[in-house]
């Protein structure tokens, strides 16, 4: 099927959903200047392997350098836009009033754009917790709390011991209840929209092989090919910030009459 006919018979599939969730990855990230995790590894990040440093191990052994991580991806973060595909995603919602976009990023490139609602399943960058956990999980620290803290990484203003960026780590458990709405969208929903996800870190990885496995269509998106593609029934080649707008437009030429 050509290109353009995929792109025509996702927005069939799209408009015709009766429950459609969306799962993305850092890749719908990349156009707005944000490397992706698999860039990482080659990219601007080579020196810093991100499953080397997004750990509380890491933080324990050298705190100042993941808090500075953080702080550089915080800046580059804060620099960002979202970009079309971003805002494309929002678009959606004109079709499906509630849609849940299901995020493994910890930008807040999706909630700029316009979508409402948004489920960060590791975390967010610009927010900070206590690393004790010492008022219960989690301990919010915000900006104003810790604005004349000079130690890096600042000291909760609580119990005295380090703050953290609040994302879940490599070897940490999602929150609850985050990981059961997300769950509990996979296995009811009959489309899943993924996006710029490689698919290779659990339970993130597990959310669209739980959709296809109680029979949900499977529409990907991505320029390369990723653990989900084996049982995607439709790829879109291409960077979403090309494809989803694509989609829309199609949505939009569809004649429900
Ligand atoms: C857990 C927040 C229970 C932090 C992140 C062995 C030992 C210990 C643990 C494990 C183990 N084996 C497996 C595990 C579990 C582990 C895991 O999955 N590890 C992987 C590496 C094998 N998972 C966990 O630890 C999770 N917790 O399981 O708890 C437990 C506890 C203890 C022990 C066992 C189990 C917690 C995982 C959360 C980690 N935190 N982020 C931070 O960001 O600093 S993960 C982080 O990496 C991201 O959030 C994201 O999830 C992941 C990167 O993946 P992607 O988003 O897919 O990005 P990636 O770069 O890989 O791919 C980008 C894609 O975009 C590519 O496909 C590319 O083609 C595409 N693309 C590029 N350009 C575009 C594009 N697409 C569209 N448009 C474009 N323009």
């Amino acid at each position: 099927m050509t290109d353009k006919g995929k792109i025509i018979e996702t927005a069939h599939i799209l408009k015709g959903a009766q429950k459609l969730v969306v799962l993305t990855g850092a890749g719908v990230s990349k156009e707005s200047g944000i490397p992706t995790f698999r860039d990482a590894l080659e990219g601007l990040w080579a020196k810093f392997d991100p499953q080397e440093l997004a750990t509380p191990q890491a933080f324990r052994r050298n705190p100042k350098q993941v808090w500075e991580w953080y702080t550089y991806r915080r800046n580059l973060a804060a620099q960002a836009e979202p970009n079309p595909g971003h805002i494309a995603l929002a678009q959606l919602e004109q079709y499906h009033p509630q849609l849940v976009v299901i995020t493994q990023n910890i930008d807040d490139l999706h909630e700029q754009a316009g979508s409402h609602d948004v489920i960060h399943l590791h975390g967010k960058l610009m927010e900070n917790r206590c690393f004790k956990e010492c008022r219960g999980y989690p301990t919010i620290i915000t900006a104003e709390q810790i604005a004349d803290d000079e130690h890096i990484p600042p000291h909760c203003p609580y119990c005295g011991e380090y703050v953290r960026p609040n994302v879940v780590w490599f070897g940490e458990m999602l929150p609850a209840a985050v990981l059961e709405r997300a769950q509990d969208l996979a296995f009811h929903c009959d489309v899943m929209l993924v996006i710029g996800t490689s698919g290779l870190v659990t339970p993130a990885a597990s959310l669209p092989l739980w959709a296809k496995q109680q029979g949900a269509n499977i529409v990907e998106v991505n320029p390369d090919d990723s653990m989900i593609t084996r049982y995607a029934n439709i790829k879109l080649d291409g960077p979403s910030g090309e494809i989803i707008p694509k989609v829309l437009e199609a949505m939009s030429q569809i004649d429900d009459t």
